[in-house]
């Protein structure tokens, strides 16, 4: 990737020196952008002294001139852009147009240049408020088990009556299509509640893990700072509002009751495939005691079809088989658990504890218990490498018990040591250890916990430099965009947002700044990713209820979903497939219900959005 040419002039204008000019017309001739806005940025706010950046898709190869103008038309802001030239991620040329230095708060600004306009954007104090709120609505949304009620859910199109109430589920049994004959088990568990997973309506243990860990930990984040709660009781939409609790935990323990439900009971065993990592024919079953493992998810026999309101499935419900994955996230999650209530509710701690270490202890016990049921109907959240989820579960077990069995774990795993090269993800969870250990003030020696605390600078070192390699200046320069890539990136800034939380450098939080910019507009579709903000927001994700493209009585979705995003590992839905060779990687996506590759919504992705949102609330100079 090419590297910048050249350095901007930045030219402030004092607004006495405002004049109107017309809007410029576009020149194709210089290989302006040719679908959406002629300049890209954050369709929504920027803050007043943060970093602005737009891009200019253009093929000169000399600096051009670009104006601000305010909502009147007046000139506030002169510069000169920096060429930055082709950007195989964007499949573009570009230039960047840097307007940091224009702080004066308001409304409808606007980028002209001699290819045309940006979208209007504002300059505001607290741009992330309302986005923080918004998008921690996204879980309250898609509750199971409870009516979701007009007066929280904003109106009469996002209400809906309770689905998969009492849901009592015994396992899968019979033929998969691989042929194997699943043997199921002799008992019931009642799993009503928590999250649907995604645009469809099973609940999965594993994705659960992460985006509950994900909401509960910006809650001890802040805690363990001593700043105040963004969420604090009352703030979000949610029947719990005045329980006395932060409504970031109330919200994060709706799903907790659910992971805890899909642990087996004592004494319980299971037939499973022990130590096969691939579905596929020909599996053979051991049993095993399956006391303490968690049930990997619970769904509907068939993928439900789409529109369809979560109250209108009447397929019958099924577990699926436990998995040490699935264990591990419980156990992980459960001792986070114990960690936050104990301040406000003991008894729930106690419960969270003690199914935290049944699920430790029988993970230890069946290690490579893989999920490997390949039936149809669900999501697969296979997993056949589980050292992070064993370094994320010990981690949490030591910071909530202080145990030097845990401790040893940690130690010992190559985690605790390494550098951290990735961004956490549903399948990759040792960098959640790593975070819960270099928060904790007592988990570790003091020297411990500052070398994890500078490895996890390192990593955001490493990361904030990518944007110097890319067009759009976003802190990930491979081309490999994986499904769910936008959380990928919001994963990346949250070890960004704890960089500046431990070192107190700014750089950190602008980096942060860029992917918040990135969601909201400034990338190569001219989208904003996240429904309900920005001027061309993304309005049809793959959500059987938020469907109105397959049913004007479905909703859209509620303002604060964020696409999965560019994809273009797994093209595999009907629009992927149509778009596959044709598509830089930042452009392989489409606002289209059917695109469950590119445009699904989910918890885990959804999680961190908040997170982000949240922290650049709580941090905002
Ligand atoms: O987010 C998951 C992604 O990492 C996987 O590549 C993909 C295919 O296995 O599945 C994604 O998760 C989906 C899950 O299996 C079912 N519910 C919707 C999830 C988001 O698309």
């Amino acid at each position: 990737m090419k590297a910048l040419t050249k350095t901007a002039a930045i030219l402030p204008l004092a607004a006495s020196l405002a004049v109107a000019v017309p809007t410029a017309q576009a020149q194709p001739s210089r290989g302006c952008a040719a679908e959406g806005a002629a300049v890209r940025l954050n369709q929504r706010a920027f803050e007043p002294r943060a970093p602005k950046r737009a891009i200019l898709p253009s093929e000169a190869t000399e600096a051009v001139e670009f104006r601000i103008l305010d909502a009147g038309g007046d000139v506030v802001f002169e510069g000169r852009s920096m060429v930055f030239g082709p950007d195989p991620l964007a499949g573009e040329s570009v230039h960047q147009l840097d307007f940091s230095a224009l702080r004066l708060p308001g409304v409808a600004y606007r980028v002209t240049t001699e290819c045309g306009d940006s979208h209007p954007f504002d300059i505001t104090s607290d741009p992330w408020r309302a986005l923080a709120r918004d998008a921690l609505a996204y879980f309250y949304h898609n509750r199971a088990g409870v009516p979701i009620e007009a007066l929280l859910a904003g109106g009469d199109a996002w209400a809906r009556p309770a689905a998969h109430t009492d849901e009592v589920a015994s396992c899968r049994s019979g033929e998969d299509p691989a042929g194997n004959d699943w043997p199921g088990c002799d008992y019931e568990l009642n799993v009503t509640g928590g999250w649907y997973d995604a645009g469809d309506h099973g609940k999965y243990v594993v994705n659960g893990g992460i985006a509950t860990w994900t909401l509960a930990n910006f809650v001890e984040r802040q805690a363990l700072r001593g700043e105040p709660a963004v969420f604090a009781d009352g703030v979000a939409r949610i029947p719990e509002a005045g329980n006395g609790i932060d409504d970031l935990l109330d919200e994060a323990r709706f799903e907790m009751e659910f992971l805890l439900r899909m642990q087996a009971p004592e004494g319980a065993t299971a037939q499973v495939p022990v130590g096969v990592k691939r579905a596929g024919p020909g599996l053979s079953f051991s049993t095993i005691d399956a006391g303490g493992m968690a049930h990997h998810k619970v769904a509907s026999i068939e993928w439900t079809p789409l529109p369809m309101a979560p109250h209108e499935d009447s397929q019958p419900r099924v577990l699926y088989p436990v998995s040490t994955a699935a264990t591990l996230n419980l156990a992980a999650t459960a001792a986070q658990c114990a960690r936050l209530w104990r301040g406000s509710d003991m008894a729930f701690s106690r419960r969270c504890l003690a199914a935290a270490e049944r699920a430790w202890d029988a993970a230890r016990r069946n290690p490579e218990v893989y999920f490997v049921a390949a039936f149809s109907g669900s999501g697969m959240y296979g997993d056949t490498d589980l050292g992070d989820e064993f370094f994320w579960a010990a981690a949490e077990l030591l910071a909530t018990t202080g145990k030097a069995e845990y401790a040893e774990v940690v130690r010992e795993h190559p985690a605790f040591r390494e550098p951290l090269l990735r961004q956490p993800a549903w399948p990759r969870t040792a960098a959640l250890g790593l975070v819960t250990l270099a928060l904790d003030p007592d988990a570790l020696e003091p020297g411990e916990r500052d070398r994890l605390r500078r490895s996890l600078v390192a990593a955001a070192d490493r990361f904030a430099e990518e944007r110097e390699r890319t067009g759009y200046h976003i802190p990930r320069d491979a081309g490999d965009w994986a499904w769910g890539s936008n959380s990928d990136l919001l994963n990346r800034a949250l070890l960004l947002a704890l960089a500046h939380d431990f070192t107190g450098q700014d750089h950190y939080r602008h980096a942060v700044i860029d992917v918040m910019d990135y969601l909201l507009g400034r990338n190569p579709l001219d989208r904003s990713y996240v429904a309900g903000y920005g001027e061309r927001p993304m309005e049809h994700p793959h959500h059987r209820f938020w469907a109105p493209s397959y049913d004007q009585g479905h909703p859209a979705p509620f303002p604060g979903a964020l696409s999965g995003g560019p994809n273009n590992t797994a093209m595999i839905d009907p629009v992927a497939k149509r778009l596959r060779g044709h598509c830089a990687p930042l452009a392989c996506w489409a606002d289209d219900a059917e695109a469950y590759a590119l445009n699904e919504v989910a918890i885990n992705w959804n999680a961190p959005l908040v997170w982000v949102a949240a922290w650049l609330q709580a941090t905002a100079p």
